[in-house]
């Protein structure tokens, strides 16, 4: 596939303000009218070109009159225009329940709905389907009363009409210019959670969340309904953002490639982002919820009506979008167990794929597929790069700062550098060399060295940064990092204040006056800039850290330094100094017994980081030495403290339900509990989980025990899963569940239960959250994927064949845990290669796919 490149931007040579669209609606034919003024954009004899893909024109018009004299190109449409000014009127003929790749317009469970981000729009009609050609939409949708009562598009009701044969129409107006990527429909028997909101100028906004009738499904929508009106409220009070139509409306679909849409006044969510009670959802899932609600919300401002002049600029929307979204969730709940898992998922997807093959700049220079750049770097990345600006900026500056980009770019599409120069204008701020922030792919390794001279009773800290090279970039320049800092006093537990020490140079040092005796150096804190770190302290000062630092997340990091350079020279055999059995004990023991911690940080402290996270330290990643170790440090930690851990299990039983940020903080540390007794085989283990398991008045609690007996050699494992089936079989989401945590089981026998579960009658390639949902999980859990037969690797491989032709995008998103082979030993590189090439070789393989795997293999 050809390869497209940021350097070759060029503004559009037709712009289109007005648009209007007629759709005859039905799951098998959907007619559509595209009406669209075009108008020359500068002096140029350039033709028109409308980008199709797939589609056949039924008839052309210009001005009224049917034209023959255009071609199709690539699928685009090329039509020569002689003025400055026309109007083209073009008929296409889709089959939505034939479109298994769900983008442009498809059908799900009978319902009609779209997705047209990045580029679906050109499925539906030609079109300038590119994000900086804005237009004001008209849309007319007619179609079945009776199958297809409720009628939505983008903006406001404007007419609703019956027709004749059963059929009725509804006009929607949107007066808001938008890219056509933010279009959507939905057709559908639909019924809504309605409610209200007044905006902070006093307008009434009617708010409607649609679900399918006769599911249960209208009864677990109030939480995303709150989270929408926290969210409206949220970005009013702290951007100065307000909401600008008269409705909001939200649709549920089962069938979605990624987690939700922005489409202007009508997103579109997959289902389990909307969806949740305690008996159906875990408290995770209420969180996740509350967060991609937030998101697509806030996409509105950071998005809509600012967007994106092209897809190399994703990350302006989206990577602002994620900062925003986090730091809603962080104030609705605990900012620093907030920032912990954020922290977490940036490590776990973003640092892998920051040192492998696929690595790119948050603003990329080139691509093939866009859909491949929807990535943890261009999202999450994205949100630190904004953090780390709105760190320099300080919160006034930054505010400032977002008002000006607002204020100077509302309705238009903007660019990275438009965003960049907003900060340095509204916060006062040189950001001349932090630029390169969104040049340079890599995660920046960082050295700091705490030195400390008793006669000058000064601590000196030196810090050194290199970037790693990444495919297509060498030689990279230091970046801008902000490390905010402390030293703490190890006889008091004190220090003299945070500082925030900018880092622009590939070594600089500090000098820090009034210190009798060496301090510990607590750096990095709260995260402040996404690099790898190593402080080189030795294990007493991390030990002192992990019980006393006054940041949480410091607190955190040291504790999971301790664990990981543990299991890391366990799992390498190397023979450096590392925390032994007895110690480890007594911080995990001091930790349990701290009354000052809220239950949900002593559980975050206390959760072992992943297998996945602990291979990436190594240099060749050994994942069946490092299952051993950590399973051996699970066991070890607990038996050794069993008491403890009983003593927690007890304190923290429910008298009730309630979904206060203390009663989930209970749940949350009451399952580590368990899984720790059942680790250390404390007594009647299975016994235990099960009884949690039966006992149990929420998911969360039953996803919990359940997750502990999947990974057991026992009877009542059986009898778990088969109840938990029963009961929920006719439940998508929480059937996701059933296929996922089998997945990711300890189970010994783990592979053959996932080959099996790829069998089940309620297996299917149709459904993306159900291909997520297992092979999602064989990708996570590295005891199955990794096994050393490559049974792991060929399973994956061969749903991706089989998917691929089906929906590009979602087997395409399964190459990456593929493309890591460079990292394992040779052996398994070997299989992990050989299954690259054998989807590599596979005849009429999608430009997603190929693009992955050809850039993979290297
Ligand atoms: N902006 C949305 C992106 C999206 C998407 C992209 C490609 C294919 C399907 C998709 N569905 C949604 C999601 C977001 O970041 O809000
Ligand atoms: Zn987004």
């Amino acid at each position: 596939p050809p390869t497209i490149y940021r350097k070759d931007y060029r503004p559009p040579d037709w712009l289109v303000p007005d648009v209007a669209l007629g759709f005859d609606l039905d799951l098998a034919e959907t007619l559509v009218q595209a009406d669209i003024q075009v108008t020359r954009n500068g002096d140029h004899g350039e033709p028109l070109r409308l980008e199709g893909d797939g589609l056949e024109p039924e008839e052309v018009l210009v001005d009224g009159a049917a034209s023959n004299d255009w071609r199709l190109e690539e699928g685009a449409l090329i039509l020569p225009l002689s003025g400055d000014a026309h109007r083209i009127s073009i008929t296409t003929r889709i089959q939505p329940d034939k479109n298994t790749q769900l983008m442009g317009l498809y059908a799900s469970n009978d319902m009609l709905c779209t997705q047209c981000e990045a580029e679906g729009f050109r499925r539906i009609t030609f079109f300038p389907d590119r994000p900086d050609v804005l237009s004001r939409y008209t849309v007319e949708m007619r179609a079945d009363k009776e199958r297809f009562p409720v009628l939505l598009s983008n903006g406001n009701l404007v007419r609703e009409e019956a027709l004749e044969d059963g059929r009725h129409l509804a006009e929607w107006h949107d007066p808001w210019p938008k890219p056509s990527y933010l279009f959507a429909l939905v057709a559908g028997d639909l019924v809504a959670n309605r409610d209200s909101f007044t905006t902070m100028s006093g307008k009434e906004v009617d708010l409607a969340i649609w679900v399918r009738p006769g599911t249960g499904d209208l009864e677990r929508t109030g939480h995303a309904m709150t989270a929408l009106k926290n969210s409206m409220r949220w970005d009013e009070e702290r951007y100065g953002r307000e909401y600008d139509l008269a409705v909001f409306n939200i649709v549920a679909v089962s069938d979605f490639n990624m987690g939700a849409m922005e489409n202007k006044g009508l997103n579109i969510f997959n289902s389990r982002y909307i969806l949740a009670d305690p008996d159906t959802a875990t408290d995770a899932d209420f969180d996740a919820i509350e967060g991609v609600v937030a998101h697509e919300y806030f996409h509105n401002w950071s998005g809509n009506r600012v967007t994106c002049r092209d897809w190399f600029q994703l990350s302006l929307k989206e990577g602002f979008t994620v900062f925003r979204d986090q730091s809603f969730s962080a104030d609705m709940g605990s900012a620093p167990v907030k920032r912990i898992e954020d922290v977490r998922v940036l490590r776990a997807a973003q640092f892998p794929e920051d040192g492998g093959p696929l690595a790119h700049p948050i603003r990329p220079d080139s691509y093939m597929e866009i859909s491949n750049f929807y990535t943890a770097t261009v999202y999450n990345k994205g949100a630190e790069v904004i953090r780390m600006m709105a760190t320099l900026a300080g919160d006034d500056g930054f505010r400032k700062a977002t008002d000006l980009y607002f204020d100077r770019h509302d309705g238009e599409a903007a660019t990275c550098e438009d965003f960049v120069l907003a900060m340095e204008d509204g916060a006062g701020l040189d950001l001349t060399v932090f630029r390169r922030w969104y040049e340079q792919a890599g995660t920046p390794q960082v050295t700091a060295k705490l030195d400390h001279d008793p006669q000058a009773k000064t601590a000196t800290l030196t810090i050194s940064q290199s970037v790693p090279d990444t495919p297509g970039q060498s030689d990279k320049q230091p970046m801008v990092l902000p490390l905010k800092t402390a030293l703490i006093d190890r006889a008091t537990g004190q220090h003299k204040g945070e500082q925030l020490l900018v880092l622009e140079e590939a070594e600089q040092r500090f000098t820090f006056d009034g210190f009798d005796a060496p301090p510990a150096l607590s750096i990095n804190r709260g995260f402040s800039a996404p690099v790898t770190l190593s402080s080189g302290q030795d294990v007493e000062t991390l030990a002192f850290l992990a019980r006393h630092d006054d940041d949480s997340f410091a607190r955190y990091e040291a504790l999971q330094q301790l664990v990981t350079e543990r299991l890391v020279s366990e799992a390498s055999g190397s023979e450096a100094e590392v925390i032994d059995d007895a110690m480890l004990a007594q911080v995990f023991a001091d930790i349990l017994a701290d009354d000052r911690l809220e239950e949900a940080m002593r559980a975050e402290l206390l959760t072992l980081p992943s297998e996945s996270f602990v291979g990436e330290q190594m240099a060749v990643i050994r994942p069946d030495r490092v299952n051993q170790a950590r399973q051996a440090m699970r066991k070890m930690l607990g038996a050794n403290l069993a008491e403890q851990w009983q003593q927690h299990y007890v304190k923290l039983a429910p008298s009730g339900f309630a979904m206060d940020g203390a009663a989930r903080g209970a749940r949350r540390m009451r399952g580590l509990a368990l899984a720790y007794l059942v680790a250390g085989e404390v007594g009647d283990a299975a016994g235990t989980a099960h009884a949690h398991f039966e006992a149990a008045d929420n998911m969360t609690d039953r996803q919990t025990a359940l997750a502990s007996l999947a990974g057991m050699e026992h009877p009542l494992r059986e009898q778990a899963l088969d109840a938990f089936y029963t009961r929920y079989k006719d439940n998508a989401l929480v059937l996701d569940k059933w296929f996922s945590l089998q997945a990711l089981s300890f189970h010994p026998d783990v592979l053959e239960h996932i080959a099996a579960l790829a069998k089940h009658p309620d297996f299917t390639l149709a459904n993306p959250n159900r291909v997520r949902s297992l092979y999602g999980a064989l990708a996570g859990n590295p005891s199955a994927f990794h096994h050393a037969s490559g049974q792991g690797y060929r399973m994956l491989a061969d749903m991706v064949i089989a998917l691929d032709p089906k929906n590009a995008q979602t087997a395409a998103r399964f190459i990456p845990p593929l493309g890591r082979w460079r990292r394992f030993d040779e052996g398994r590189a070997g299989l992990m290669r050989a299954e690259l090439e054998r989807i590599r070789n596979v005849d009429g393989l999608s430009r997603d796919t190929t693009e992955q795997v050809v850039k993979s293999l290297g």
